[in-house]
């Protein structure tokens, strides 16, 4: 049995906006906090050993992280390096200039042959030899629009056509590394993407317009032991048959919001010919929490929120106030007196949401008497949102796919 860590979407460096400058280190608290759970990875795979760490890809939260950042990332995954245990980095949507090829972030690794590392930027099957026997990693880096295509191919065609067309070109690719494998050793798929079971997180707010699905059915393949994915900050298994298992550890740290209620973690897995058993591991993650309260019509609506505040466990957490109320009851808001009151949260943002006693405004043409199919009536939404002008077709067409569903 080959012992595997897998662990994804380490966005380090990202949410700064819910840490703090810790004054003794003069570094942002969330960096901290990644560092932090990073490590306890690192720490796991060090201590079993495994035979080998796999990371799904999303080092950090773009191509061109500061050298800080960097030099974080590295000096975790350097003590496998020292300690001889080899790793494979999966390149991500994040890792990836906007356009153009490679693991920009990641490739450094290469360059400098970190011994028993593999950066795992093209799709290729690395042949490994460790102490528990051979095992074979198909890697699949996150494919976009450059990656299997050519720009007179795409020209002119919607998100849908080019993932169509993407995926057609993808199944004999695939084919081919699956024709050449050793079917008496393991097998794993390393792949970075959106499968088409996945339930979103926040990546689906990243993702619009940019993303591609990978139908599960070219995922759960007999030929694979197990399916290593990143890219969804949500843990899931995709195959609860496990035949094999086609795992999201989802990311180690919550990103945002969106990943509130999400228990964070890592998997470890062990994995032999025919046969994979897998275990999620959770991760001391900072927890966040929103408290959100309506006191449009309470008579003291000061008084409500410190209630409400009173009544939630803040300590150490990443907490958001939100408070609904009437323009008409601003002045009765002491916004010192709720920070007082939120200061044994880790950070905190206070977003007041004023009601408006009017109507919102109903664009004439979808007033009444007016029936518009749903793709008609969004066109007029969009046409009256100028914000949304970059991504109208894209919406459009998911709309459109969302409907023929
Ligand atoms: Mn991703």
């Amino acid at each position: 049995m080959v012992k595997i860590l897998h662990l994804s979407d380490i966005h380090l460096g990202s949410g700064f906006s819910h840490g703090k400058i810790n004054p003794e280190t003069g570094i942002n608290t969330r960096l901290e906090d990644f560092v932090n759970t990073l490590r306890i990875c690192i720490d796991r795979a060090i201590e079993e050993p495994v035979d080998l760490v796999l990371f799904g890809g999303d080092a950090f939260p773009d191509a061109t992280p500061p050298p800080y950042v960097h030099e974080a990332f590295a000096s975790q995954f350097r003590r496998l390096a020292d300690a001889k245990i080899p790793a494979i980095l999966l390149v991500g949507n994040h890792d990836q200039h906007s356009q153009g090829n490679g693991g920009a972030s990641l490739s450094i690794y290469r360059t400098l042959v970190v011994p028993g590392f593999i950066v795992g930027d093209t799709i290729a099957t690395h042949r490994i030899n460790t102490p528990s026997g051979e095992i074979q990693i198909i890697t699949l880096p996150w494919l976009n629009r450059s990656t299997l295509l050519t720009r007179p191919e795409t020209e002119g065609l919607g998100l849908a056509e080019v993932n169509q067309m993407l995926i057609e070109k993808l199944q004999p690719v695939l084919e081919a590394e699956i024709r050449r494998l050793d079917r008496s050793i393991p097998t794993v798929l390393l792949a970075h993407l959106m499968a088409d079971r996945a339930n979103l997180g926040a990546e689906k707010f990243l993702a619009v317009g940019k993303g591609f699905t990978i139908p599960i059915s070219m995922l759960t393949r007999p030929e694979f032991d197990y399916v290593a994915l990143g890219h969804v900050h949500q843990h899931q298994n995709l195959n609860p048959a496990n035949d094999p298992p086609v795992v999201y550890p989802g990311s180690i740290e919550r990103v945002d919001f969106s990943e509130e209620q999400e228990d964070k973690g890592y998997i470890m897995l062990e994995v032999q010919s025919g046969k994979a058993e897998w275990e999620f591991c959770p991760l001391p993650a900072r927890p966040f929490l929103t408290i959100e309260i309506d006191i449009s019509s309470t008579a003291d609506p000061l008084e409500a929120v410190l209630d409400a505040i009173a009544k939630s466990e803040i300590e150490d957490k990443v907490v958001r106030l939100i408070y609904k109320l009437r323009s008409q009851q601003l002045d009765l808001i002491n916004i010192s007196a709720i920070e007082r009151a939120l200061q044994t949260a880790h950070s905190h943002s206070i977003r007041p949401e004023l009601i408006s006693q009017l109507a919102r405004p109903r664009l004439p043409e979808l007033g009444v008497g007016n029936t518009l199919d749903p793709i008609q009536a969004l066109t007029t939404y969009l046409n009256n949102r100028e914000d949304l002008q970059d991504i109208q077709q894209d919406l459009l067409e998911a709309a459109e796919s969302l409907l023929h569903q």
